[in-house]
């Protein structure tokens, strides 16, 4: 196994010391700053009228987090909800992922997607994993399983893939290939709150699957994340693992973490959940209208949503092609000067970060299609509340530089 990653947490600190460019604290001109800033995204928020007896509620009993009424009954709420048998709340989608790497006891090599946000590659390093980057299908931008088996030495005992975007991973394929080299599968669900596929959930696949909920997601609790698993065993044992390792009082069973979501974002979950399917709606909307008026674009594709019986709309990316007037950094720019603000998920790739740039699999040769789409790619606003004004000087921006 490669430790180098072992000496990469001094390095990183001292980037947080780097100065910061003058130029980005700058203010925008005036003129441009009356226009309304539009945002890659903007929260789901419950009405705070609606928040504030749950909070008395709260202050009330005095009970703030480990497990308290309104965990117990988001994590029953969401089970319901997303369709699958149990749900562990968790404080991040980062720690969730973590922990679940940790129940599972995976050791060695872990093969996973380049083209994520970096937190999927995170979360084996804090588990002194080795990340082994194998290329996305350019179809559904997720890991690509023609390409994964070559990647399994003897070191391997894990899969984490990602559903990117939302897109379901070809499941079947992955575990096809998992069962047959007695591997793990963690699939990385961020994305992927309320998505189902043929066969129901797309939550139910693999051995354990993890959620965001940070405010950028579809469905958020400030900041949250959960674990989705099958049974009550595996969720009584992730529970424990959450809350320092203990079964009671005084008996510690594992070295666990701190991975509790408090009181608070459970009462903002249990709210946003009654409105969800009214949020998912209005972004259905918005995918609509972008699809629509981007579909003569010479330059520029929508990245298609595959085929799935419930879809979440959570992110609108775009790839900026060579028939497009602009490169993609160039439309970015043009973005931005009319205070639009998108972002390039997932630019850079995960493998070409310092951290992971010396794991031989980060070689962007080998990555040719998640190179070329981190290259090209740019996420368009969208969000419940996106006005079609807002959305329209979003269209009319690459319209214009046409
Ligand atoms: N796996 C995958 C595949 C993921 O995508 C993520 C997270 C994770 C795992 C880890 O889950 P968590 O541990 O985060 O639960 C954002 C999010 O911080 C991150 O959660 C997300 N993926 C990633 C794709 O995007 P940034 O640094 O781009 O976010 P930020 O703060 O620049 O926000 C983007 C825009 O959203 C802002 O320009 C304005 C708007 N915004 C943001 C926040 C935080 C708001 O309007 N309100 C807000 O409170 O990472």
């Amino acid at each position: 196994m490669d430790n180098r990653f072992l000496n990469s947490f001094p390095a990183q600190r001292d980037a947080y010391l780097e100065p910061v460019p003058p130029e980005e604290c700058a203010e925008p001109p005036a003129s441009l700053a009356q226009l309304e800033p539009i945002y890659v995204t903007r929260p789901h928020l419950p009405a705070l009228d609606e928040l504030l007896p749950e909070l008395e509620g709260i202050w009330e009993r005095a009970v703030l987090t480990n497990n308290g009424p309104l965990h117990q009954r988001l994590e029953r709420k969401l089970a319901k909800y997303l369709d699958v048998p149990y749900v562990s709340l968790f404080l991040s989608g980062t720690t969730a992922l973590m922990t679940a790497l940790q129940y599972l006891n995976v050791q060695g090599e872990v093969i996973t997607t380049p083209y994520s946000f970096v937190a999927t590659s995170h979360a084996l390093l804090w588990n002194r994993l080795t990340p082994v980057f194998v290329d996305i299908d350019a179809a559904t931008l997720n890991l690509d399983p023609a390409k994964l088996e070559a990647a399994i030495t003897a070191d391997t005992t894990a899969i984490l893939p990602v559903h990117c975007y939302g897109n379901p991973c070809d499941v079947a394929a992955i575990q096809e290939i998992a069962d047959r080299h007695d591997l793990k599968v963690i699939y990385d669900a961020a994305h992927a709150f309320g998505v189902n596929d043929d066969r129901g959930s797309i939550l139910a696949h693999g051995d354990l699957s993890t959620l965001s909920f940070h405010a950028t997601k579809v469905f958020n609790t400030f900041e949250g994340g959960a674990i989705v698993c099958r049974d009550a065993a595996t969720k009584k044992r992730i529970d424990r693992m959450k809350n320092f390792g203990f079964v009671d009082e005084t008996t510690v069973v594992a070295a666990g973490i701190n991975g509790k979501l408090s009181e608070f974002s459970a009462a903002v979950g249990l709210l946003a959940l009654d409105s969800i399917d009214g949020a998912i709606a209005q972004r259905g909307e918005v995918d609509r209208r972008y699809r629509e008026a981007l579909a003569g674009v010479r330059g520029i594709s929508c990245v298609p949503r595959a085929r799935q019986r419930r879809d979440n709309f959570a992110y609108f990316p775009i790839l900026v092609g060579s028939e497009f007037p602009r490169n993609r950094d160039e439309l970015y720019e043009a973005f931005v000067e009319r205070r639009v603000f998108p972002r390039k998920y997932f630019y850079p790739l995960i493998s070409s970060h310092q951290m992971y740039s010396h794991f031989p699999s980060a070689d962007e040769a080998r990555l040719p299609v998640a190179s070329a789409v981190a290259e090209s790619v740019l996420c368009l606003p969208i969000y419940p509340d996106l006005s079609t004004e807002n959305q329209d000087r979003v269209i009319d921006t690459i319209l214009r530089a046409v």
